[in-house]
């Protein structure tokens, strides 16, 4: 069975995208592109991009529209042509997604499939105050929370429209979760 090529893996903070993203790269070989993952080592590095970021990351809020854009733009274009990939935690925004949609028919290859990874919001606050990354002191995890519900939930319905989006149950062990979005890849 043929497996979706681009893929954007949709879910609130804490919902597993990290965790699912760096399995499916493994067992499916997708090239991952986590704009959590290089915010972070960009604020490690004490690059320009990090200093400028870093104290919007650790309030819970989001980065401006117009860096992810630029940084993710980058990176969709310097990946070989044919590349599967999963963007995880990209976009987060219905103008972040509209410029994804714009960047991805330049390069004519669209995106084939979206799976939401849904999680009961008191598992994703358990997940993440246990987990204890900078930004996972409670107060901020619920602020992330309510950023997702304001800015990034709109495009469950966003990509619904397009025929795109396949919802995926992220509650149970890592490993089930991985065998459920492999078949909701399936083309
Ligand atoms: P991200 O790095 O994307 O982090 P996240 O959404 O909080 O986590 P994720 O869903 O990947 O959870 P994980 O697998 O780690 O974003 C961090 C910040 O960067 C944002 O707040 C924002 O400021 C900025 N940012 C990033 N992208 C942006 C964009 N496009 N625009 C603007 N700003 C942007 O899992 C969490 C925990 O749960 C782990 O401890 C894991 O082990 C555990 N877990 C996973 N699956 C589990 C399971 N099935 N059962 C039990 N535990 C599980």
């Amino acid at each position: 069975m043929a497996l979706a090529e681009r893929v954007v893996l949709l879910g609130a903070p804490g919902s597993g995208k990290g965790t699912q993203a760096e399995r499916l790269a493994q067992r499916c070989g997708y090239e991952v592109i986590s704009t959590g993952v290089r915010l972070r080592k960009e604020v490690e590095s004490g690059s320009p991009l990090g200093k400028q970021v870093a104290a919007v990351m650790a309030s819970g809020k989001l980065v401006a529209d117009e860096l992810m854009i630029a940084l993710v733009k980058s990176v969709l274009n310097e990946l070989n042509a044919g590349q599967r990939f999963i963007l995880d935690g990209f976009p987060r925004t219905i103008a972040q997604a509209t410029a994804l949609h714009g960047v991805l028919a330049e390069l004519r290859s669209p995106l084939d499939r979206v799976i939401y990874l849904e999680v009961p919001e008191e598992e994703l606050v358990r997940r993440l105050v246990a987990r204890g990354r900078q930004d996972d002191d409670e107060a901020v995890v619920r602020e992330r929370l309510r950023v997702f519900a304001e800015a990034t939930s709109p495009l469950v319905a966003w990509y619904e429209e397009r025929s795109l989006l396949r919802r995926v149950f992220g509650l149970g062990p890592v490993a089930e979760v991985t065998g459920r979005i492999v078949q909701a890849l399936e083309l």
